[in-house]
């Protein structure tokens, strides 16, 4: 018996974990009762979802006793994110719900007023642990696989504040905003990070080889510390997350392929006569995500979109695609196209919770939410914006988390002379006029593939579907799409100004400079492109390259293991 165990409690992406371990060539158990904790020589805590859902369940499993009873015993404990935060006392993101109290403290709100939140993305760790005052630090000699000043993948809104009392447990840092969170905690046998090093590429892949090594057990009183107090940098180190969109459908030969559209069209342009071409064939898209994992994508996207077709729950396509991308690709997926109820053949409804719970058992780390978002904050806004609980939107943030619900929004540009001419909606002024000079627009919301626009516009749509507890917008532009002119900047501008949570803009990259403009005239968190990636015009590490040049920051990449 004995050996390494993982604690799934089944509130996400916990395949990602196991196949990053198989990637390293280890074999594992899942703990399935109380006592396979106390049996395990090593063990994980990949912790996903929400603070309260994770202790209560922990508690409900009989788990929580035989956990403090194995990391008092001193054999080697990894908490992931959760895993990290279940060790304090408490969170403020379910006050009445205790920790495992093993380490003072209580996990704090990240202050939104100069983010975004969820702390979603790449950013930095400090090594605070010194041998002395200008040695470089104490992580050359023992670095756990972490390294000062490699960014590492973050996605939680809680965090726990550095302080003098949690010197002791804090092996690094990170900053975000003004804030500054720990990291990483190490002593003894204990390690945590509140990244996920799963998701974190190859640089995360190393934090877990150097844990399973048996480097996860050191004695912090074998040698003289100095803590280097980190100081807060006047811009934190977070980076622009650049990511790589695969829309996917079936062709007409019936192969599942990587397409993309020019506005939403993804057939050869005809001859002229009225008659649509094939269905454009730009790869494979477990092969094509492989390679943009390789070429330094920081986070893949896939949109599977003929999703306005019934799919019987068991036959959804995008299902094996997710289970062998997450195979090889160590940065978080998204999936988009089809999260909503859906209804077998046989008359089996299956909720968009359970379609969405299929998923994130399949690799996903996220799901994209479009037309069922739209028919959602319908209702929203027919029902005096009372929230229902029981719409797509809600109820997977509530089992998974905010930070697990995108939504994606296929706008297209609606031309007004006055605003009393938009029937209400958000009106912008526009420096592009439209086709009888008009100066104003508003967007509208379309669903079904841009196939069908509502009478709802942009701005009700991303407010609301914050309030619902959405975590992140993707933003496309259906004037914009595969049109490589730029991204549209009013649009993106107007959203940005309109939510807290983090915004990606897709629809339009032609260019390296696309990307500095939407990062520097918008804010965006991150930017998305695909046609260009597919068609190899600009690589990847270009974009990076040209960012880089010009004091944006984005993620080197480790390219070994
Ligand atoms: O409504 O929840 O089932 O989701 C359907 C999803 O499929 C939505 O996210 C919708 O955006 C997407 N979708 C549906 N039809 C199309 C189509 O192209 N015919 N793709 C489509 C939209 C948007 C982007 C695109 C970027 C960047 N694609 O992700 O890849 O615009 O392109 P570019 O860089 O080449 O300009 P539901």
């Amino acid at each position: 018996m004995g050996g390494l165990y993982l604690l799934d409690y089944g509130a996400g992406n916990v395949r990602s974990l196991a196949n990053a371990l198989n990637r390293l060539g280890y074999d594992f158990k899942w703990v399935k009762k109380p006592e396979d904790i106390l049996e395990a020589d090593k063990l994980i805590f990949p912790g996903v979802g929400a603070f309260g859902s994770a202790t209560e369940l922990l508690t409900s499993k009989n788990y929580a006793e035989p956990l403090k009873q194995y990391i008092k015993s001193g054999k080697p404990y990894m908490g992931i994110c959760v895993g990290l935060q279940a060790l304090f006392h408490g969170s403020e993101e379910n006050p009445n719900v205790p920790g495992l109290c093993i380490i003072p403290g209580t996990v704090k709100l990240f202050n939104k007023t100069d983010k975004a939140v969820p702390h979603m993305g790449w950013n930095e760790v400090f090594c605070v642990r010194r041998i002395n005052e200008v040695n470089e630090d104490y992580l050359q000699d023992n670095h756990h696989g972490i390294k000062q000043g490699t960014v590492y993948y973050f996605v939680h809104s809680y965090a726990v504040p550095f302080t003098d009392e949690l010197k002791e447990w804090t092996l690094a840092t990170t900053q975000y905003g003004k804030e500054i969170f720990i990291s990483v905690i190490q002593k003894d046998n204990i390690l945590c990070t509140q990244f996920h090093p799963e998701k974190s590429g190859y640089a995360g892949l190393k934090v877990l080889r150097s844990f399973l090594q048996g480097e996860g057990i050191v004695s912090n009183t074998s040698r003289q510390l100095i803590i280097k107090n980190p100081e807060i940098l006047p811009q934190d180190r977070f980076t622009k997350r650049i990511i790589a969109c695969l829309d996917v459908r079936t062709n007409d030969q019936g192969d599942l392929v990587v397409t993309k559209g020019d506005q939403y069209d993804v057939r050869e342009c005809n001859d002229g006569s009225g008659v649509s071409g094939q269905v454009r064939n730009l790869g494979k898209p477990v092969d094509l995500a492989r390679r943009y994992f390789e070429e330094g994508a920081d986070e893949i996207t896939f949109l599977n979109i003929t999703s306005f077709r019934n799919c019987p729950l068991t036959d959804l396509p995008m299902l094996e695609i997710l289970k062998r991308t997450s195979e090889t690709v160590f940065v978080p997926l998204t999936i988009g196209g089809g999260i909503r109820d859906v209804i077998d053949p046989d008359g089996k409804l299956h909720s968009a919770l359970d379609v969405a719970g299929e998923y994130f058992r399949s690799g996903a780390d996220k799901v994209s939410i479009g037309s069922d978002a739209v028919y959602a904050v319908e209702k929203y806004l027919a029902n005096d914006k009372k929230l229902s609980g029981d719409t797509a939107i809600e109820t997977i943030a509530c089992a998974y988390g905010s930070q697990a619900v995108v939504i994606s929004v296929d706008p297209r540009r609606v031309y007004v002379d006055s605003p009393a001419n938009a029937m209400g909606h958000h009106v912008i002024p526009t420096s592009y006029p439209g086709p009888k000079g008009e100066t104003l627009c508003w967007y509208q919301c379309t669903v079904k593939g841009g196939r069908e626009g509502r009478d709802i516009d942009v701005h009700q749509l991303v407010t609301a579907c914050e309030a619902m507890g959405a975590g992140e917008i993707l933003l496309n532009c259906m004037d914009k799409d595969g049109t490589n002119s730029g991204y549209d900047l009013e649009l993106i501008q107007d959203v940005k100004k309109a939510v807290n949570i983090p915004v990606i803009a897709s629809s339009g990259a032609g260019r390296e400079e696309h990307f500095e403009k939407v990062f520097v005239e918008t804010n965006v968190e991150a930017a998305l492109a695909a046609g260009i990636f597919h068609r190899r015009e600009v690589p990847i590490q270009s974009v990076k390259n040209y960012l880089k040049e010009r004091d944006i920051l984005v993620r080197d990449i480790v390219s070994t293991l």
